[in-house]
């Protein structure tokens, strides 16, 4: 097993936490789910043979939250939002 923690984007409200929660822990291979909506982080123990990160992400943003990658942080992920729009406008 190995240990997982994402951040997600988009909670705001324990009934969010519960469905991240839920999609996250009905895929096959993934125990010891944890959301905590105040660091907005995921964490899990997941089955490499089993399941993917990748799973994981779309099974979140099939319950429609954002899921960070690994290597951005929340700050750096506003950062390039923040630039996106600039751009945009
Ligand atoms: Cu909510």
């Amino acid at each position: 097993m190995k240990h997982e923690n994402l951040s997600v984007k988009g909670m705001t409200c324990a009934s969010c936490v519960a469905s991240v929660e839920k999609a996250t822990a009905k895929l096959d291979g993934i125990t010891n789910v944890n959301v905590n909506l105040t660091t907005e982080k995921l964490t899990f123990d997941y089955d490499m043979d089993k399941v993917s990160i990748e799973d994981v992400k779309k099974a979140v943003k099939a319950v429609g939250y954002e899921v960070l990658t690994e290597t951005e942080t929340a700050d750096e992920h506003q950062l390039r939002k923040e630039q996106e729009n600039i751009t945009y406008f």
